[in-house]
C-alpha cells in the first residue's frame, strides 16, 4: 500500500508500554504526540520505582554505604550515555534538568566567556525557541550577532552551502542547530555542518532532542563539540537530560550555577571549581532520573536504533503519503528524507480545533507553534497541527487519523 514497507516494531514492543493500551473518551489511545514527549517501558518504570525502593540516597557526599550505591549508579549512569554518544570519556557528559538546560548552560557560559562583539553566531530558521532565545541573550550580553540559515518554503530544505558563504565573509564562532526539526521533521546533515564549522574555527552545537531517542549518533562521528538532549523524549524519566561537550571545553567554562558539591574549596570571598562535569551539577541531582535514562537507552539499544530510525523513516512517508489524500492538506517539510514529524494545515480549520476534535476520538497530536514562532510566521501560518510517531505506532494508527481528520473536515464545513 505504502512505497515504504511498515518495519513492525510495535508488533514486538508496543506491549511494553502499559500506557498506551487505554482508552481516551470512549476510544483506544492513538498516541501521536511522541515529539513532545514519547512514553515509557515497564522496564524504566520499574528500574525507578527499584531504584527508590533499593538504592536511594544523596550522591558525592556521604560515606555510608547506600550513598555509595547511590553515587555509583549515577556514575555509572552517565558511562552509559557516554557509550550511547560514543563520548570518549564520561566526563563529557553534564546532566541537566533537558535540552533546554543544556543550550542554556553553553550559551550563558561558553557564550558569554568567548563571544565577542561582532561574532556570528549562526542558526537555522527552523531551530526551535530553546535554541533561539538563549542565544538572542547572549548576543545581547556580548555584541555578538545571530544570523540565520534561511528555509526554503513548505519543505524546510536549506542550502547547506551558504553556510560555507558565511564562515568565509564573517567571524562566525558558534553554529548551533536541531539535528532533527520538531516541526518540519527534516533531518539536517549535522555531520557536514560540523566539518565546515571546523574548517573555520567555530564552535558548534547540535540540539539532539528529537533525534538522540531515534537514531545512532556518535560525536566523535558527527565531530561536534556540543550535543544536548533530554531523556524524556528517549523514553527516559522527565526533568532530566544530557549535554556532552568536548571536556577540553567543558573544563575552560566557568559553571553555569554554583551551589553544594561543585567545588573544590570554599572561601569567604571566593571558591575553585571541581572539573568538569561536576562544576555544572550544583545541588542535587536527579539521581533517579540518571538510573532511569541509562535504563531507557539500554532498552532503545535492545531494540536498535538502526531500526528505530527506520521505522520514523516509514511513519513519516507513510503518514504524509496517507495525509496528502485530504483536499486542502498543506504539508510541512521535506518529500523524502523525513523524521516521523508530520506537521499540516488542513483547510482553515485551527489547529487547536483540530488537536480538540481529534482528542475526542482518542487521538493525541499536538496543535500550536510548536515553539518555532518566527518559522511559523515566515511560513505564513499562525500554528499548525502535528502528529508524530515512535516505533510502538502502528499502521492501522495512520488509517485511523486519516478517518478522524476526513471527519474534521467535514464537521468543519472543509
Ligand atoms: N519541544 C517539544 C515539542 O516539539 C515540546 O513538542
Amino acid at each position: 500500500m505504502y512505497t515504504v514497507n511498515f518495519p513492525g516494531l510495535a508488533n514486538q514492543y508496543r506491549a511494553d508500554f502499559p500506557i498506551l493500551s487505554q482508552n481516551i473518551n470512549g476510544h483506544p489511545l492513538v498516541y501521536l504526540d511522541n515529539a513532545a514527549s514519547t512514553q515509557r517501558p515497564t522496564a524504566v518504570i520499574e528500574e525507578l520505582a527499584r531504584y527508590y525502593r533499593e538504592d536511594h540516597a544523596n550522591v558525592h557526599r556521604g560515606l555510608h554505604t547506600l550513598s555509595n550505591r547511590a553515587t555509583a549508579l549515577f556514575e555509572k549512569a552517565r558511562a552509559s550515555v557516554a557509550r550511547y554518544l560514543n563520548a570518549k570519556q564520561a566526563e563529557s557528559i553534564v546532566f541537566t534538568r533537558g535540552t533546554t538546560e543544556g543550550i542554556n548552560l553553553v550559551a550563558e557560559s561558553w557564550g558569554t566567556q568567548n563571544l565577542r562583539r561582532g561574532d556570528l553566531v549562526v542558526l537555522t530558521e527552523m531551530e526551535h525557541h530553546a535554541n533561539l532565545i538563549p542565544w538572542q541573550i547572549a548576543a545581547r550580553k556580548t555584541g555578538a550577532i545571530l544570523r540565520f540559515l534561511p528555509i526554503q518554503g513548505d519543505t524546510g530544505e536549506i542550502e547547506w552551502n551558504e553556510l560555507e558563504e558565511l564562515c568565509r565573509q564573517g567571524n562566525v564562532r558558534m553554529i548551533a542547530l536541531t539535528h532533527i526539526s520538531n516541526s518540519l521533521g527534516c533531518i539536517n546533515p549535522i555531520k557536514y555542518v560540523c566539518q565546515t564549522a571546523k574548517k573555520y574555527g567555530a564552535v558548534t552545537l547540535i540540539d539532539a532532542a528529537q533525534s538522540a531517542g531515534h537514531a545512532p549518533l556518535d560525536v566523535e562521528d558527527i565531530g561536534c563539540d556540543f550535543l544536548a538532549f533530554s531523556s524524556h523524549k528517549s523514553c527516559g524519566p522527565t526533568g532530566i537530560g544530557v549535554l556532552y561537550g568536548r571536556k577540553e571545553l567543558l573544563d575552560s567554562m566557568e559553571p553555569y550555577q554554583t551551589g553544594g558539591e561543585m567545588i573544590v574549596s570554599v572561601d569567604w570571598n571566593e571558591a575553585k571549581w571541581k572539573p568538569a562535569p561536576h562544576r555544572f551539577e550544583a545541588g542535587t541531582p536527579h539521581i533517579a532520573g540518571a538510573v532511569g535514562l541509562a535504563k531507557a537507552l539500554e532498552y532503545l539499544e535492545s531494540i536498535g536504533r538502526h531500526r528505530i530510525e527506520e521505522s520514523d523513516h516509514f511513519f513519516g512517508l507513510a503518514a504524509a503519503e496517507r495525509l496528502r489524500e485530504l483536499p486542502k492538506m498543506r504539508l510541512l517539510g521535506p518529500a523524502a528524507d523525513r523524521a516521523g514529524i508530520v506537521s499540516f494545515q488542513l483547510g482553515s480549520i485551527h489547529a487547536h480545533d483540530l488537536v480538540a476534535f481529534a482528542d475526542q476520538y482518542g487521538i493525541a497530536l499536538r496543535g500550536g507553534h510548536h515553539c518555532n514562532q518566527p518559522l511559523m510566521r515566515k511560513l505564513g501560518l499562525m500554528s499548525s497541527a502535528r502528529a508524530s510517531f515512535y516505533f510502538y505506532n502502528t499502521e492501522a494508527e495512520i488509517d485511523r487519523l486519516v478517518s478522524v481528520l476526513r471527519d474534521a473536515a467535514k464537521y468543519f464545513g472543509e
